[in-house]
C-alpha cells in the first residue's frame, strides 16, 4: 500500500527561508474521497487560511501558477465543502472558461458534486481571493466567511451546501497532481482465472445454459445507463467473442443525448452460422438526467412487464400506452426482462449528479418490487485506472478500482458482489483473451442472477 498521507504532514519552504510545517483538516477517509473524484491524483497542501491569513494576497502568494488546485473549507456547523478548479490562479485579469471545474459538499461520508452550468465563466482571474463562477467566494472581503452572490453559474443550496453558516473555521487549498504511484492490494479481491481454458469454460456453461424454467428459452437482460456509458459497447463485445472477431453492431458512441430512444433487443448467434445463444441483450439507448427526456420510470416499467416490442420508439414527453388490444392479453414470463443490469462508466460515477442518481432509485425500486434480479457493469476501467489500461489482470489489485465499485455499489444500493468491472472492445481489431474472460464472466454471473428471479417467479 502506497503511504497515502504523505501529503497530509509536509515541510514548506516559505519565504522568509524558515520550514513550516502545514497539517491538513482533513480525515484520511475524506481525503481518499476527494481524491477519488478527481481520478488517480495525489493532495498537496498549499495553502492554509488560519496559519497563512484569510487574505487575497496570502492566498494568491502560494495558490498562484500551481495547475489545477482543491479548496477546502469548513464550519464550525460540521460541513466541509469546497471546489476543483483545473486552471492556475495567476491574476491575469481574464474570465477563465474551465469545464472542469465543479463545487462540492460533504453529505455524509460523500463529496457531493455540483458542475457548472454551461455557458458560464468558471471565475474572473483577479487578485481577490478564491471564487468559482464569480458566485461562491471564499475569504471574502479578506475575513474567514464563504459568500455567495447568487447568480447561475452554479445550482447552489446554501443550506445543503454549508448548513447556512458562512463563517468558516478553516479554509484550505491543495494542489491537485496525477499521482505516479498506483496503489495496489497485496491479494486480488476477486479471483480471475485468466486462461484460453477458462475462457471455453465460460463460453461452454453459456452456450448450454438452460434457463431454470422450462417456458422460458432466452434470458432477457436489459442494459439501462445514461449515453455513453458503454451499452451497446457490451452488446457489440459480447457478440465479437461469439463470432470470433470484433464486430460493431449495434451503433455506439453516437450522439450526446438519445433524442429518439428506441428499444432494441438483440440476440446473440454462436458463430456466422450458428444457433442463437440462450440470452437477448435489450438496449434502451439512453437514460437522460433530466425528466421528460429519455427514459421515464413509466416506459422502464413498460420494458419489464413485457409490453414493449422491438425497435418501438419511445416519445421522450408521453409514456409508453400499450394498445389496449396486446395489454389485455396476459404477457409470457419469456417477454418479460429477467435481470437488469445498470450500465455506468467507472470514470462518470463520483460526478454522477443528484438527479441521475435520484432517477436510478426509483428505477431500482421499481425493479425490486417486481423480484428481478439486478447488476451493475461497471465499465471503462482501462480509462479509470492506468495500471488496469495497462494490464487488465491487474482490475482486482488496482485500489482504485476497489473504490470505484465499493462507491457506485453505495450510490445505487447494490450490493459489492452485484458489481462487475469490465472493459468493453472500444478501439481494439482483434480479441484480447483478458478481456473475454472478464466479459464473459459478467455475462455468465448475468444468467445465474436472472435464474435466480426465474426461480422465485413460478
Ligand atoms: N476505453 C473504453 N471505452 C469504452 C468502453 N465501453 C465503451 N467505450 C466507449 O465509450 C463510448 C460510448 O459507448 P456506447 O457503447 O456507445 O455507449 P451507450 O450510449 O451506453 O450505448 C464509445 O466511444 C465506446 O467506444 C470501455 O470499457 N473502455
Ligand atoms: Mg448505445
Amino acid at each position: 500500500m502506497k503511504a497515502s498521507f504523505k501529503e497530509m504532514r509536509q515541510k514548506k519552504q516559505v519565504r522568509d527561508g524558515t520550514v513550516e510545517s502545514l497539517t491538513s483538516d482533513l480525515t484520511e477517509e475524506k481525503s481518499k474521497q476527494l481524491r477519488a473524484l478527481l481520478g488517480n491524483v495525489e493532495l498537496s497542501l498549499l495553502y492554509k487560511a488560519s496559519v497563512h491569513g484569510y487574505k487575497a494576497s496570502a492566498f494568491h502568494q502560494r495558490c498562484d501558477r500551481q495547475g489545477p488546485t482543491l479548496l477546502v473549507a469548513y464550519n464550525s456547523s460540521g460541513y466541509i465543502f469546497g471546489g476543483y478548479t483545473s486552471v492556475d490562479y495567476a491574476q491575469s485579469g481574464q474570465h477563465i472558461t474551465d469545464e472542469d471545474t465543479f463545487i462540492f459538499s460533504f453529505q455524509g461520508k460523500i463529496p457531493v458534486c455540483i458542475k457548472i452550468n454551461s455557458g458560464y465563466n468558471a471565475r474572473l482571474d483577479d487578485a481577490g481571493g478564491p471564487n468559482f463562477g464569480q458566485q461562491l467566494y471564499f475569504c471574502y472581503n479578506n475575513q474567514p466567511v464563504v459568500y455567495n452572490s447568487g447568480g447561475n453559474a452554479f445550482s447552489i443550496n446554501t443550506a445543503t451546501m454549508y448548513g447556512n453558516d458562512a463563517q468558516l473555521s478553516e479554509c484550505e487549498v491543495y494542489k491537485v497532481e496525477q499521482s505516479s504511484q498506483v496503489s495496489t492490494e497485496e491479494k486480488p479481491w476477486r479471483n480471475v482465472l485468466w486462461t484460453a481454458e477458462r475462457k471455453d469454460e465460460l463460453m461452454e456453461m453459456i452456450r448450454n445454459h438452460k434457463p431454470v424454467v422450462a417456458s422460458v428459452s432466452r434470458v432477457r437482460i436489459l442494459m439501462i445507463g445514461p449515453v455513453g456509458a458503454g451499452k451497446s459497447s457490451f452488446f457489440n463485445s459480447i457478440n465479437s467473442i461469439f463470432m470470433s472477431r470484433i464486430t460493431s453492431k449495434a451503433m455506439s458512441g453516437s450522439a450526446a443525448t438519445s433524442l429518439t430512444t428506441q428499444f432494441r433487443t438483440y440476440p446473440v448467434k454462436d458463430g456466422r452460422e450458428g444457433k442463437l445463444l440462450p440470452f437477448v441483450l435489450c438496449d434502451t439507448m439512453g437514460l437522460e438526467e433530466q425528466s421528460g427526456a429519455g427514459l421515464d420510470i413509466e416506459d422502464i416499467s413498460s420494458i419489464l412487464q413485457g409490453h414493449v416490442p422491438d425497435r418501438y420508439k419511445f416519445n421522450p414527453t408521453t409514456p409508453f400506452k400499450p394498445d389496449e388490444q396486446k395489454s389485455s392479453r396476459p404477457v409470457s414470463l419469456q417477454e418479460k426482462i429477467h435481470c437488469v443490469v445498470y450500465v455506468i462508466d467507472a470514470t462518470k460515477i463520483s460526478l454522477m449528479s443528484d438527479k441521475l442518481q435520484e432517477k436510478l432509485a426509483s428505477i431500482r425500486r421499481k425493479v425490486n418490487s417486481l423480484g428481478i434480479s439486478q447488476i451493475v457493469l461497471m465499465t471503462k476501467v482501462d480509462e479509470a485506472c492506468p495500471l488496469v489500461e495497462e494490464n487488465l489482470q491487474s482490475l482486482y489489485v488496482s485500489s482504485y478500482i476497489k473504490t470505484k465499485v465499493q462507491e457506485v455499489s453505495s450510490r445505487l444500493g447494490v450490493p459489492v458482489s452485484c458489481v462487475l468491472p469490465v472493459k468493453n472492445y472500444s478501439q481494439e481489431l482483434e480479441l484480447e483473451l483478458n478481456c473475454d474472460v472478464l466479459l464473459l464472466s459478467a455475462l455468465q454471473q448475468m444468467l445465474n442472477f436472472a435464474d435466480d428471479y426465474l426461480d422465485d417467479a413460478c
